[in-house]
């Protein structure tokens, strides 16, 4: 942990979740005091926090105003919205509105390498933790995938690789020469921004103070709009520039390549689907330009096959193969799995789809069900609206849980189609999240006729 002297200043730490009590562990650690306050009336680890800081002020319910006046700084945790009220109104009044990001960078004594996007973000995350590993790295992996980044700060790790969404950026003002990437840009959390322009900018601040930056050739959105200091590479799907990362010689049968130099073949790339090619590109240049050795870094890609939940092939029955695309939670990853698995010629998917939909405009998809969707099979909170959008083009039908869904799938379904679970959609409106999901659709997919029973007798679920 850093030495840090400590101060008098008072920080109301917002939001009592994975963020809150990690940045309450960091404040304690050097010594500033905080109060708690969570705009929900029973958050729910306010036991954890009552028993782990007695002593420590916790304000339940809409955030007061009077409270934040008294504080010289707040610490606001991603899921909390800059236009809360009493946001808007600390703000005007001077006091400061801090990240945790902001924090960690201002305590961080290793390198970081910070990359946002719309999706991949997970995926580029740990693939290049992996590849820093491989390279012999004392490297830290965390961020919006899961440990709190200010849980990882220490001073031995010789790297950090942090996974950054936009809420995570919206206060950032200083990235203190990180190397960053901006991987592509869609429509997301519509529910939390007036339109994908205010999503854009809150993306594109990952470009402010940083050393490097790594953007998608084939995504114009990700490209920083004002000119500045940062060393800018690029990576794509098609030929690379000198110093650029691309494919050479074509996606069937090529390389993997830095302007004309083929890094290795595409054949070995362990990671399927032309998104992931994308993916391991990113992350490539990334690692060369935090100076990873190319050739532990092409090793890892011949070994690592990615996170679960994520295009992940999960049992082939009857000629039919399932895929568990669950952390597909937006329009964009769902339109890059139906591009990748999908065949023009039979119509060859079928959909399962639905949830919570963010404000998106689903009339997005038309394009790609028409192509490729043999049935979508649609469940969830906003499910209704994704019918709306697609039945013209294509085979629909409600269904009231991810048992049926899978069941009418399979019935649907002849040898040679893909059965795809890629919701587009948040899956809190039924499930804790999209690991609970994708393991529902799998153990749903485990008790079709013809699946191998798993081990554990594969209980059913709603
Ligand atoms: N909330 C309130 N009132 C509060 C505080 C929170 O209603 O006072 C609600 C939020 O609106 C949200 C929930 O509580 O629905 C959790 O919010 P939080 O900010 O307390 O979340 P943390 O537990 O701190 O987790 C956050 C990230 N969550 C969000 O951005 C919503 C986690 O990303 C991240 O792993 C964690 O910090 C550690 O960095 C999750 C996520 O869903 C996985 N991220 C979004 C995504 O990937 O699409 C951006
Ligand atoms: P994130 O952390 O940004 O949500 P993940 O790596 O977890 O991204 O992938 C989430 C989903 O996004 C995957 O299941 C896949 O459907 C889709 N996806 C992954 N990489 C890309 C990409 N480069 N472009 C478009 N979609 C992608």
């Amino acid at each position: 942990m850093t030495n840090v002297i400590a101060t008098n200043r008072k920080t109301a730490i917002l939001g009592m979740g994975a963020t809150g009590l990690s940045a309450a562990r960091f404040l304690a650690s050097i010594g500033d005091s905080f109060v708690f306050a969570d705009s929900r009336s029973e958050p729910p680890r306010l036991q954890e926090v009552k028993d782990q800081y007695p002593e420590t002020p916790v304000v339940l319910g809409d955030f007061d105003r009077d409270l934040l006046a008294h504080m010289d700084r707040a610490l606001v945790s991603p899921g909390i919205s800059l236009e809360e009220p009493a946001l808007v109104a600390a703000r005007e009044n001077g006091v400061e509105l801090i990240g945790d990001l902001e924090l960690f960078l201002q305590h961080a004594k290793a390198p970081v390498i910070g990359i946002t996007g719309s999706n991949g973000k997970s995926t580029v995350t740990t693939l290049l933790g992996a590849m820093a590993e491989a390279s012999g790295l004392n490297v830290a992996v965390g961020g919006n995938l899961g440990v709190p980044m200010l849980d990882l700060l220490d001073d031995q790790h010789q790297l950090y690789v942090l996974e950054l969404s936009s809420f995570q950026l919206e206060l950032l003002n200083d990235s203190r020469g990180a190397i960053v990437a901006l991987l592509n840009v869609s429509p997301d959390h519509m529910d939390r921004y007036a339109g994908l322009q205010q999503y854009h900018a809150a993306k594109h601040r990952i470009f402010r103070g940083a050393s490097k930056a790594v953007v998608n050739r084939d995504d114009q959105l990700t490209k920083p709009l004002l000119s500045s200091d940062v060393e800018l590479t690029s990576f794509g799907l098609n030929q690379p520039d000198l110093g650029e990362f691309g494919i050479l010689e074509g996606l069937e049968q090529g390389y993997l390549a830095r302007g004309i130099e083929r890094l290795m073949p595409i054949s070995e790339v362990a990671l399927k689907g032309t998104h992931n090619l994308a993916n391991a590109l990113a992350a490539l240049a990334l690692g060369c330009a935090a100076g990873l050795p190319v050739q532990a870094m092409c090793e890892t890609l011949k070994t690592y096959r990615g996170l679960p939940h994520r295009c992940e092939n999960v049992a082939e029955i009857n000629g039919v193969l399932y895929i568990d695309d669950s952390k597909g939670t937006n329009l964009g990853a769902t339109e890059a799995a139906l591009e990748g698995f999908g065949s023009v010629e039979r119509k060859n998917l079928i959909l399962i789809a639905g949830g919570q939909g963010k404000d998106q405009d689903f009339s997005g998809l038309q394009s790609t069900a028409a192509k490729y969707l043999k049935q979508a099979l649609l469940l969830g909170q906003d499910a209704a609206q994704i019918d709306r959008a697609i039945k013209h083009v294509c085979d629909t039908q409600l269904v009231d849980s991810m048992q049926s869904a899978v069941e009418l799938a399979a019935r649907v379904a002849t040898a040679g189609d893909i059965v795809l679970l890629s919701p587009a959609c948040a899956s809190f409106d039924m499930f804790s999240g999209f690991e609970e999901r994708g393991l529902c659709f799998q153990r749903a997919v485990a008790n079709l006729p013809g699946a191998q029973q798993p081990e554990s007798g594969g209980q059913l679920c709603s």
